[in-house]
């Protein structure tokens, strides 16, 4: 045999190997531990559904919905399947309702975003940074602490919009990171801790006003400024992907 088909015919077989085992992966959804025994209030208006679906069919068809199907609802006893797309996700509202499971192949809760064993939520909402510290810790969570130059260029990169046309108030978000207590000294609001990491802009942080002690990152390009905590504008919560 000549070795150019010999070559080939291994990297035909090693693609087609991929490409089922990228096939299977994607088909098995997880259960989602945080929306058990619950449906979207709003279910029968917004969510998609099948009768007569097994777990497998209703994640085929989640599947072959592309990547704006989050993942499927289903109730094993009566069969049924409903398929949840990301421009429902804001407002749902659960109530509960029994054998019913969520399946996906993100391990947070719907509407938070999984990175590196933690869960991200950002909030665009604006609001003071103590209101968003103590929304983020009605949510389980805390205002994000951003601990490498990776996890905050993944943050800039999705989640927070590519970019801002509005007036540069607009265009930041708050952070855990604080001078609250000891001016000039930052610390991290979950645990008091010094930051270990920081992404200051050049001319940051500059305590332009005697307010500036609460941080917030500047999009699109992710650099960090001090900031007037009463400022209203958006937050992001983190929180560990086991926390319920
Ligand atoms: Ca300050
Ligand atoms: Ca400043």
């Amino acid at each position: 045999m000549n070795s150019m088909v010999l070559v080939y015919m291994l990297w035909a077989i090693f693609g087609l190997f991929l490409k089922n085992h990228a096939y299977k992966r994607e088909m098995f959804y997880r259960r989602n531990e945080h929306h058990q025994n619950m449906l979207p209030e709003n279910a029968d208006v917004n969510l998609i559904g099948f009768s007569n679906a097994s777990l497998a069919e209703c994640s085929k068809h989640c599947l072959l919905g592309g990547a704006n199907c989050l993942g499927v609802f289903h109730n094993k006893e009566t069969q049924s399947c409903k398929l949840l797309y990301d421009n429902l996700v804001e407002g749902l509202v659960f109530q509960t309702r029994t054998d019913w499971n969520f399946f996906s192949v993100n391990p947070c809760q719907i509407g938070w975003t999984y990175y590196k064993e933690n869960c991200y939520y950002l909030n665009q909402t604006g609001t003071t940074w103590e209101s968003a510290r103590s929304q983020c810790l009605t949510s389980s969570s805390h205002l994000a602490e951003i601990e490498s130059i990776e996890e905050n260029s993944w943050i800039l990169g999705t989640l927070a919009p590519a970019q801002c046309f509005d007036s540069w108030v607009e265009c930041v978000f708050w952070i855990g990171g604080n001078d609250l207590d000891n001016e000039g000294s930052f610390v991290w609001s979950s645990d008091n801790t010094a930051l270990d990491f920081d992404n200051w802009s050049p001319v940051e942080p500059n305590s332009y006003t005697d307010y500036d002690d609460c941080i917030v990152v500047i999009y699109p390009g992710g650099a960090w400024a001090d900031f007037g905590c009463t400022a209203k504008v958006p937050f992001l919560c983190k929180k560990a992907q086991s926390s319920l």
